[in-house]
């Protein structure tokens, strides 16, 4: 199987790289510019008519949205450690529904911190942060309280939803966002960069 994954350094692809570098799939990673604005360009949109990372590439065939790449990436692998191992659907549902709400709901909150403009016509930003802040602060909460007696989301076992999870405070956190009131994040965090995987990842993404 050949894959490619068109990548952004410090975009949320990065959850994607390191979903690849943990399961030892080779990969032909090909970096897009998103402050030239690369991913609106002609070329990019041929091939992902969204313009966006991350995008996957899977024997000519593109997959995008980040939570059904991971999903995917999960299937090709019999023991993966993408997410822990389970035969039970409902629990099978509750990994893909927090794969979807770190995309759906942290993400765009994160995007209303980072990047205000692009969700108001107006020159004052402020309400926009205000209410990414807001909605940050409420789901970091709920994420403080899981991870405040237990080493990962899923408890004792490392998952790809504590990479994403990790992607978006820290990327809060580059956006000027405090995390000085959730010390669980914090450590959560040293954690998930102490991973070999992460380590591969932050190299692909600084080549
Ligand atoms: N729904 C998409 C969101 C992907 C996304 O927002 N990617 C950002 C980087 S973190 C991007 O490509 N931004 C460029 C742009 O919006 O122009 C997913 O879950 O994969």
């Amino acid at each position: 199987m050949a894959l490619v994954l068109y990548y952004a350094p410090g975009a949320c692809s990065g959850v994607t790289i390191n979903a690849l570098e943990e399961l030892g799939l080779d990969c032909d990673y090909r970096k897009i510019d998103l402050s030239s604005g690369e991913q609106k360009t002609e070329a990019y949109r041929k091939i992902n008519p969204y313009g966006k990372v991350p995008a996957l590439i899977s024997d000519d065939k593109l997959l995008t949205e980040n939570p059904a790449i991971l999903l995917y990436l999960h299937s090709l692998v019999a023991d993966s450690t993408l997410l822990p191992k389970t035969d039970d659907k409902y629990q099978a549902a509750l990994y893909s529904s927090d794969l979807m709400w770190m995309s759906s709901s942290v993400h765009p909150s994160v995007r209303h911190v980072c990047m205000p403009m692009y969700y108001t016509l107006n020159q004052d930003t402020t309400d926009v942060v205000e209410k990414g802040r807001q909605s940050l602060t409420s789901y970091f909460n709920i994420a403080e309280k899981r991870l405040h007696n237990q080493a990962w989301w899923y408890g004792s076992k490392w998952s790809i939803v504590d990479v994403y999870l990790h992607w978006c405070y820290t990327r809060a956190l580059r956006g000027g966002y405090s995390l000085s009131d959730f010390p669980a994040l914090l450590e959560h965090q040293q954690r998930v960069e102490a991973r070999p995987s992460f380590q591969r990842r932050k190299a692909i993404e600084n080549r």
